[in-house]
C-alpha cells in the first residue's frame, strides 16, 4: 500500500518540495521528463504535475495528498483539506496600480478594470470591501496589463517586488499571504492516513529543527543560575563541568524568533565561547 503525492513538475515549488521529502529521509529518483516516480525507502508514489492541476487531482483521489501554494488551493476552491503549512514558496497576492497614480484606498478601484489570474480571490476581496470593479482574467504576464491599456490595476503574486517595480507599478493592497501547504483528499482511507501520519511526523520534525538552533556556551559557575534562567531548552539545559575549575559548559536549544535577544542577554550575563549549531531533526 502506497501514499500517492502530487508535486509540481517544474517551477518554483519543485525543488523545495523534493528537498523537503529528502530531509524527511525519503529518496526519490527524479527524472526530468518523468510523470511518476517511487520512493525507494518509504511507501510513497510521486506524481509530477502542473501546480494548477494539483487540487483537482487530490479532490478526485488520483493523488491522496499534494504540495501546492495556498494561492492555488484557495483560488481553485476544490474539496480538499489543508493539513500543514510547509514554510517555503512564500509570496503574497497583491493589488498594484501605476506608480504615478494617487492611490487613496480601495475606493480607487471602484469602476476600474483589474487584470488577474486569480478571479475568485479578487472577486471575494472586492465583495468584502464593497467595491464594484471589472475583473479581466488573463493567464500570464499580468504585470504588463496597465502599460498596454488593458486594465488600470492588476492583482498578482509578489515576492521581492522587482517585477512590479520594473513594470512601473506599485503594490497597494495585499489580499492573501501564501506559502506551500500539504493538502489531502477528504476521504483518505485508513492505510493511506497512517502513512500520511508518518510523513507528517517527519515534516514537523524537519520544520521544528529549522526553527531552532543548538547552542553551546561556557559559563563561570557563579553566573550559572542567571545564565540557565535565560535559556528555555527542550527540558532544561545540559550543564557539564569544564576542565578549567570554576567554569561549566551549558548546552541548550533556542528558537529562531528569540535567538538574538537571548544571545545578547547571555553575553551580558558573562557567557563566553558561544557556539551556535544547526539542528538536523528535532523530535519532541
Ligand atoms: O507550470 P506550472 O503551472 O506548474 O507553474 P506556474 O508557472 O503556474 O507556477 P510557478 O512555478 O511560477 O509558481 C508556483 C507557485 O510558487 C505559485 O503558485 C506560488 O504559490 C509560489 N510563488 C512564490 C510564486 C512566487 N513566489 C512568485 N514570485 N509564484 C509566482 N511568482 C511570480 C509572480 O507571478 C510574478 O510574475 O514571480 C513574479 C513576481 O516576483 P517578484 O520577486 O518580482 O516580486
Ligand atoms: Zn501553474
Amino acid at each position: 500500500m502506497k501514499l500517492k503525492i502530487a508535486v509540481q513538475k517544474s517551477g518554483r515549488l519543485h525543488d523545495d518540495s523534493i528537498k523537503l521529502l529528502k530531509e524527511c529521509g525519503i529518496d526519490i529518483s527524479n527524472g526530468v521528463n518523468k510523470l511518476k516516480s517511487e520512493a525507494s525507502n518509504f511507501p510513497l508514489e510521486v506524481f509530477f504535475l502542473r501546480d494548477d492541476d494539483i487540487p483537482q487531482y487530490v479532490e478526485d483521489a488520483v493523488a491522496d495528498i499534494g504540495f501546492v501554494g495556498e494561492n492555488v488551493v484557495y483560488e481553485k476552491q476544490k474539496k480538499v483539506d489543508v493539513v500543514e503549512k510547509l514554510g517555503f514558496g512564500r509570496c503574497r497576492l497583491s493589488i498594484a496600480v501605476k506608480r504615478g497614480d494617487v492611490y487613496d484606498g480601495v475606493n480607487f478601484l471602484q469602476g476600474k478594470r483589474i487584470a488577474t489570474s486569480y478571479p475568485v480571490l479578487v472577486k471575494d476581496f472586492l465583495q468584502q470591501k464593497g467595491i464594484d470593479a471589472e475583473i479581466h482574467e488573463i493567464s500570464g504576464s499580468v504585470e504588463i496589463a496597465p502599460g498596454i491599456g488593458l486594465a488600470e490595476a492588476i492583482c498578482d503574486l509578489v515576492s521581492s517586488g522587482s517585477t512590479l517595480f520594473m513594470n512601473g507599478l506599485k503594490e497597494t493592497e495585499t489580499i492573501l499571504h501564501s506559502q506551500a501547504v500539504l493538502i489531502k483528499n477528504q476521504q483518505l482511507a485508513f492505510p493511506q492516513q497512517e502513512i500520511l501520519n508518518k510523513l507528517l511526523f517527519r515534516i514537523q520534525s524537519v520544520k521544528k529543527a529549522k526553527n531552532n538552533k543548538y547552542i553551546l556556551l561556557n559559563a563561570p559557575n557563579d553566573k550559572l543560575d542567571e545564565i540557565i534562567s535565560l535559556l528555555p531548552g527542550m527540558k532544561s539545559p545540559t550543564v557539564l563541568p569544564l576542565a578549567d575549575k570554576g567554569w561549566s559548559s551549558v548546552h541548550s536549544v533556542l528558537s529562531e524568533n528569540e535567538f538574538w535577544h537571548i544571545i545578547e542577554q547571555l553575553k551580558q550575563a558573562g557567557a563566553q565561547g558561544i557556539l551556535v549549531v544547526p539542528i538536523e531533526k528535532m523530535i519532541v
